[in-house]
């Protein structure tokens, strides 16, 4: 009996101590300091969730706006452009890496970070990120900058210490004494091992881009402290460059599933945000984290938004996307909102058509000649569900540069041309302006679940319908070359009255015996938003 009480008691303490060890994740990030965010210089939030409500403006800040004609733009060039951008009505900037990095100037991308704590002198000083921090917010616009866990320059001084096998700080770094014989080639046919006085380091983008090691715990600190310098100063949030590439499996034999994708990288995400972003949320000033996981795979999108039941990063990029916006695919765009409107209510998608690397082709490029595709993708990208992001220069539709390589989606903007569409009310630009209003405007549009109506174009023309708060709103999207005479959407059975006005469009509207309503005419391409109220 005395056995057995014994061993239920035993058997009490495990499922105690299991259950705790299940709801007790573990800390990746310990030694950091508390969140000390600038209250000057940051701009307080009233709900934790305000992402889902950003139009992101991605702005390639060497290419920007050059304020002392050096020929390369620079933060004192963005504050100089911030009341254009506010008239635009984005609300919400992502500055392409501007930390010191060993970057040649043709081909300035700074993901080959040198100092994380320091401006690139080319970019600006330390003081103008401040400046632009106070500017933005004074405007009510919110900045995020880009942070690369994976890797850093050679020129990195943690990297040239790492070389000595003998630092502290090797084991900051992926080394091996062999070099591999077969795998390990990621992007290329070339080993991603790379050869430094006998031994070899690893460095899945280049040689001069080694991956910091994120089994080794103070390195990871140090990453930490390094994003929380700039979330304390005032920035509002983080791109995570690269994430599917975070950690590698070293025990495998470097086949492609080694190298990408790997649990722990996830739960590093996981971490990250309860450890180094939710403090900030505690105290009023909730930071947001949008990931690069540049996958078609969709299931490769959700491993980042959750881990282990807890939410990881705030919102992912969606890449699959990208078929549907740049073909006018409306059923790859219909699969894809369906499948997003089903997911766990706090992963969030951003959608993007066209970014600084090879992604896709600049829209101005894509649909030269075709001025209503150009503006059917952007009233796709504005209206439709998940945070939209604008890559600077589309929204004059300004077309790639001639150059080979990523380097012709980095050229710079078109002042003369900005300026010029600014005056004229039909231009790109304008119709950008008046879609990101009627966003602003309407709940639903920003986070209403999709829902698809049928219409009596069949697969051509997507009709969304949306609900937040007290709105409803049907969005209609056409990606018919032909135009049509009348457009029939059978309206949901609680709802069948006429909408009560046109958001975007115009038109006769009629709800006929069968309770299905008729719009029309119709042009190619056309995109219209209808509102009704509760
Ligand atoms: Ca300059
Ligand atoms: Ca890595």
């Amino acid at each position: 009996m005395r056995l057995m009480r014994v061993a239920a008691a035993a058997l009490l303490v495990l499922l105690v101590n299991g259950a705790a060890a299940a709801e007790t994740p573990t800390r990746l990030f310990a030694g950091l300091d508390p969140a000390k965010p600038d209250r000057a210089q940051s701009l307080a939030t009233d709900h934790s969730d305000w992402h889902k409500d950003a139009i992101v403006y991605h702005l390639w800040v060497a290419a920007f706006r050059d304020s002392d004609g050096d020929g390369i733009g620079d933060l004192r060039g963005i504050i100089q452009t911030l009341d254009t951008l506010q008239e635009l009505g984005v609300n919400t900037l992502w500055l392409s890496p501007f930390f010191k990095s060993a970057s040649t100037i043709r081909n300035l991308h700074g993901y080959d970070i040198i100092d994380h704590r320091e401006v690139d002198p080319r970019l600006g000083k330390n003081e103008d990120a401040d400046a632009l921090i106070r500017e933005a917010h004074a405007r009510g616009l919110r900045l995020i900058f880009d942070f690369v866990p994976n890797h850093l320059s050679t020129q990195h001084p943690w990297f040239i210490e790492s070389r000595d096998p003998q630092s502290p700080k090797r084991d900051w770094f992926v080394w091996r004494d062999h070099q591999p014989t077969n795998g390990w080639t990621g992007f290329d046919r070339r080993s991603d091992w790379h050869a430094h006085n006998g031994a070899y380091y690893y460095g899945i983008f280049w040689s001069g881009m080694p991956d910091v090691n994120h089994r080794n715990a103070a390195v990871r600190l140090e990453l930490a402290r390094a994003a929380r310098y700039w979330l304390d100063r005032g920035f509002d949030g983080i791109r995570m460059d690269a994430v599917r590439y975070l950690y590698e499996n070293l025990k495998g034999d470097g086949a492609k599933a080694d190298q990408e994708d790997q649990p722990e990288s996830a739960a590093w995400f996981e971490a990250w945000r309860r450890e180094v972003m939710d403090p900030y949320t505690a105290q009023g000033y909730a930071k947001f984290m949008v990931a690069e996981n540049w996958t078609n795979e969709r299931e490769g999108l959700l491993t980042y938004l959750r881990y282990e039941g807890r939410p990881g990063v705030h919102m992912t990029l969606n890449f699959p996307m990208l078929r549907a916006f740049t073909q006018l695919d409306t059923a790859v765009a219909r699969e894809l909102w369906e499948w997003g409107a089903i997911l766990p209510p706090d992963a969030w998608l951003g959608n993007f058509v066209s970014n600084h690397d090879m992604a896709a082709d600049r829209p101005g490029t894509l649909f030269a000649g075709n001025p209503e595709k150009l503006r059917a993708q952007t009233a796709w990208l504005l209206l439709g569900p998940g945070t939209p992001f604008i890559y600077y220069g589309n929204e004059i539709g300004q077309p790639q540069g001639q150059q080979r390589g990523d380097t012709r989606h980095r050229q710079p903007l078109d002042h003369k041309e900005l300026a010029k569409q600014r005056d004229d009310q039909d231009s790109i630009w304008h119709w950008h302006r008046r879609l990101i209003q009627v966003r602003r405007d309407h709940s639903s549009l920003r986070r209403g679940k999709a829902r698809f109506l049928e219409t009596d174009a069949g697969n051509k023309v997507l009709a969304l319908w949306r609900e937040a708060d007290t709105e409803r709103t049907l969005t209609i999207l056409s990606g018919s070359a032909d135009s049509l005479p009348t457009l029939t959407v059978k309206l949901p059975r609680d709802l069948q009255r006429p909408p009560a006005k046109w958001v975007l469009g115009s038109g006769p509207m009629l709800v006929n015996d069968k309770g299905a309503l008729s719009l029309g005419p119709w042009a190619p391409f056309e995109s219209k938003v209808l509102l009704w109220g509760k």
